[in-house]
């Protein structure tokens, strides 16, 4: 049983899935394959009627990253549970299908709660190695390696020995390609540092339609400012940050063609990092929540 203040294990948030797939009408929960030891990653798709376009969330592709799949679910269950009883979920699900990714990395997930707490890689052998795993997010395959990545395996950004060399990424690629023609937006949902990053990563160029993304953005910051405030700060991921290739936010937009392609940093801006405490999962669920709902409304009022 999954505790939605708590940090649950992968086996925990699996069941939690299959049984709000059951007892939702509106959801479906989708095998995407399995990682490289093998757990079944899942998708759950939630959204009142047919054929509508989607929004796609994936969260925890960094293992230590807890807060991710933490917020997710809590979301997954708010649009699983409320569709008759709040107008906002009604809204939300009459317009768009959700999906969401709640674990994209369970083997790191699981290896940060048994050995290692702050693992962020898959847990895959490198050949020539002995240290594992690759930087899933240094994986995706626009623009893989041209910066901000490392060739070396011991590294925490390693690359990979080519792009897709993880299942769990290209699970997720298969799985998002299939439908990317209705998908609108593709959330990377991480922590830490409190930003919505618009792409690229990959260098401090700027797509044609920034602006739009900058826009959304803003909307989906100024929502969640507004409910505890917390500020996020919404602009350009390598201008910002430095600039990283083979992110899924990069390979979204430019590999799958989806508009609006964010990387969400939760909470908070480094006095824990990754050590967020539990008793922050259910504001960091709120404040997201509002700037979900504030940006599909943006999105549906103006695309
Ligand atoms: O490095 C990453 O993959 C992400 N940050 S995290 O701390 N969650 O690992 C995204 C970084 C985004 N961007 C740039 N550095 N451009
Ligand atoms: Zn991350």
């Amino acid at each position: 049983r999954v505790d939605f203040n708590e940090y649950n294990r992968f086996d925990a948030i699996n069941t939690f899935l299959q049984n709000t797939a059951n007892s939702c009408n509106n959801c479906e929960l989708l095998d995407i394959g399995t990682s490289y030891e093998g757990r079944e990653m899942k998708v759950i798709k939630i959204g009142a009627g047919t054929n509508k376009p989607g929004l796609f969330f994936e969260c925890g592709i960094h293992a230590r990253e807890w807060i991710s799949p933490a917020v997710c679910i809590n979301v997954i269950n708010k649009l699983a549970t409320e569709y008759d009883s709040n107008s906002q979920v009604k809204e939300m699900l009459d317009r768009y299908d959700w999906f969401f990714s709640p674990v994209s990395n369970p083997d790191g997930y699981e290896y940060t709660h048994t050995d290692t707490r702050l693992w962020r890689k898959t847990r895959s052998e490198n050949s020539g190695s002995s240290c594992r795993g690759v930087d899933p997010n240094r994986n995706w395959g626009y623009r893989w390696g041209e910066s901000g990545s490392s060739t070396n395996p011991c590294s925490d950004i390693f690359m990979g020995p080519s792009a897709f060399s993880e299942k769990e990424t290209a699970n997720i690629r298969d799985f998002v390609l299939q439908r990317a023609s209705r998908i609108r937006m593709y959330m990377s949902v991480h922590s830490f540092g409190q930003y919505f990053l618009i792409p690229w990563s990959y260098a401090t160029e700027y797509p044609e339609d920034f602006d739009d993304l900058q826009e959304a953005g803003d909307v989906g910051a100024n929502a969640l400012r507004e409910v505890h405030g917390v500020t996020y700060t919404v602009g350009h991921s390598a201008v910002l940050l430095g600039a990283t290739a083979g992110s899924s936010d990069d390979w979204a937009k430019g590999g799958a063609n989806i508009k609006f392609a964010y990387t969400l940093e939760l909470r908070d801006r480094g006095f824990y990092g990754f050590l967020l405490p539990k008793d922050q999962i259910q504001p960091t669920f709120e404040e997201v929540w509002a700037a979900l709902y504030a940006m599909h409304n943006h999105f549906n009022t103006n695309w």
